[in-house]
């Protein structure tokens, strides 16, 4: 038994994830986290809301809310559709938690002990009516390349002109609109991210096994144009967490934050943490998970983010964690996702474009989505959501090929032998082939399961549902109990053992539908078909089962029609 640590990039409180974001991250973690305790090892599984930055102020604001209330409201709607997905975390924890807050301050303080902290002056536009300073990109004016009147202060989006705020002509607020602005000098922490290169190199360079899309991204940031740069890890915000060395003050650092994207990754450990408080256990609980020092040097360490998220991970948190010289534990191993696009676009958050996690819960049941997002997960390239192949891929998957399987089966069994598994007959030569090709696949894909292989997974998956259709097509009972009663009820043993197999291997990717499975088969035993010829056994003669519901209904052409129009355009 192996003890495996999974963390899924934790979500932006400001907003309900899309589908892409959801199969690029929370989702394969969740399929992996499931299929590793399916395999008895120790998992601890963590996700959190990440609830700091300029974006989560300005969605309270536009909602008229403290930052705080709405962060904790958004919170729970999150966590609720996190259980609609039936995503699995041990604990959803939050970003802006007591630990994180402690856990953020403890790293700065080790790094500024190892002398990697430089605090640096720099020149910042305030706005006198927000009272606040504002990033670049929230002060608007007219670009002077171009004449353009939306121009932001990063970047003119029409003329594309990279631009510095104080370039911009009638500079304005684009919080409030105000012109009252000033140039002030303000006091930033800046990591030594250089210093650490080296470090950082040799660390990924370590990681053979890593998925080519994470290394390739990690080394263009090393050594594109000016290679790694010392990053600015303090805000002039007013929501986040105080900027402390350890628990003493800073000085001159009063009334700033630290930049979201530094304590955003250590809210992995403090989530780590925050489960240890929620279940009442003591520090020695989670440390046992991160500290090498205290039990994690045996832990197996995973993430999963989409590709933008890489360079934060392969780099910057790495650099908080070697450079605080502390014994915490570093990823092992980093599965990164492409995107989806969105039915001939892109999916948009900004734009409301596609379907978002609490829309698609309100069409279908969360096994529709899970099935198909993880069966086309973006993992070699990007992947495109049709509702076209949606539609075809439930129907024919998940209704034709397991549903039909499971329903055919116990309909044909309980008519012609009542509701107990039957008795009479012997596993022959088509049984032990069919025990010996499960064998075989049930390798494969458990091993592809281990390597996070999504795509070739569900592949395979597929393929074992196909198998036992066609072992049942070939081997025909309906037929054979008219001449071979005693065959007919070996068949039928067989299959319904089967449903039990399904039923354990399939819940990774499907669990309600595999509980159903359970339930209708009437068994309780999810032990993982090591063995196929002892597992199609395990239920015996006179076990009684029943009936399931339907486990999959298809989708209409109409639906689709009308799905594919009510999410076209903007999210109302
Ligand atoms: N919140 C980006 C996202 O939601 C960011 C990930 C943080 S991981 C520490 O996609
Ligand atoms: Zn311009």
């Amino acid at each position: 038994m192996a003890r495996i640590l999974i963390t899924s990039a934790i979500p932006y409180i400001n907003g309900i994830k899309h589908l892409g974001n959801l199969v690029g991250s929370q989702l394969p973690a969740d399929l992996f986290a499931r299929f590793m305790r399916a395999q008895g090892h120790e998992v601890m599984f963590i996700c959190a809301t990440d609830e700091h930055g300029t974006p989560a102020e300005l969605a309270a604001a536009k909602v008229g809310q403290p930052v705080d209330v709405f962060c904790a409201e958004m919170h729970e709607v999150q966590a609720e559709i996190a259980r609609g997905f039936r995503l699995s975390f041990d604990h959803f924890g939050r970003s802006s938690s007591a630990r994180n807050h402690r856990l953020t301050q403890s790293f700065a303080g080790a790094l500024d002990r190892a002398g990697l902290i430089a605090e640096v002056s720099e020149k910042q536009v305030f706005s006198i009516d927000d009272n606040r300073f504002l990033p670049d990109r929230y002060i608007t004016g007219t670009c002077p390349n171009c004449g353009y009147t939306s121009a932001r202060g990063d970047q003119c989006e029409n003329c594309t002109k990279q631009l510095d705020p104080t370039d911009l002509i009638d500079a304005r607020s684009s919080i409030s609109g105000s012109t009252n602005l000033e140039v002030r000098e303000t006091k930033h922490l800046y990591l030594k991210q250089r210093a650490l290169r080296d470090q950082l190199e040799a660390w990924i360079d370590s990681k053979k096994d890593w998925p080519i899309l994470t290394t390739s991204i990690a080394k263009k940031w090393l050594n594109d144009g000016d290679g790694l740069q010392d990053r600015g890890i303090t805000r002039d915000l007013h929501w986040g967490i105080p900027v402390k060395k350890g628990d003493q003050p800073w000085p001159g650092m009063e009334g700033k934050v630290f930049y979201v994207w530094f304590d955003a990754p250590i809210e992995y450990i403090a989530g780590t943490a925050e489960w240890a408080d929620a279940n009442g256990l003591d520090d020695a609980a989670w440390e046992r998970w991160w500290r090498t020092d205290k039990g994690a040097a045996d832990v197996k360490y995973y993430q999963f983010m989409g590709k933008d998220n890489v360079p934060f991970h392969t780099l910057s948190f790495p650099a908080t964690i070697i450079g605080s010289g502390e014994p915490w534990k570093l990823v092992d191993y980093l599965k990164s996702f492409n995107y989806l696009n969105y039915d001939g676009g892109q999916f948009s958050t900004s734009q409301g474009r596609g379907i978002f996690m609490d829309q698609a819960l309100s069409i279908l049941p969360p096994d529709y989505w899970r099935w198909w997002l993880l069966s086309h997960a973006p993992e070699n390239s990007d992947a495109e959501f049709t509702w076209e192949n949606f539609q075809m891929s439930v129907n024919k998957d998940l209704a034709d090929v397991l549903g039909n399987l499971v329903s055919r089966v116990t309909k044909f069994a309980t008519a012609k032998f009542g509701s107990t598994i039957p008795a009479g007959g012997d596993f022959g030569p088509q049984e032990a082939a069919l025990i010996a090709d499960l064998g075989q696949r049930l390798t494969e894909y458990a091993s592809l399961m281990e390597a996070m292989e999504v795509r070739k997974a569900a592949a395979e998956l597929r393929a074992i549902w196909v198998v036992g259709n066609e072992y049942l097509q070939s081997a025909a009972p309906w037929t054979v109990v008219k001449t071979d009663p005693d065959r007919a009820q070996a068949m039928v043993r067989l299959a319904l053992n089967l449903i039990r197999v399904y039923a354990v291997i399939s819940s990774p990717f499907i669990p309600d539908a595999s509980a159903s499975m359970m339930t209708s088969i009437g068994s309780t035993d999810w032990s993982w078909p090591k063995d196929v010829g002892a597992a199609l056994r395990t239920l015996p003669a006179g076990h009684e089962f029943a009936v399931p519901e339907n486990l999959f209904r298809k989708i209409t052409d109409e639906e689709r029609v009308e799905w594919q129009t009510r999410f076209a355009g903007i999210r109302t």
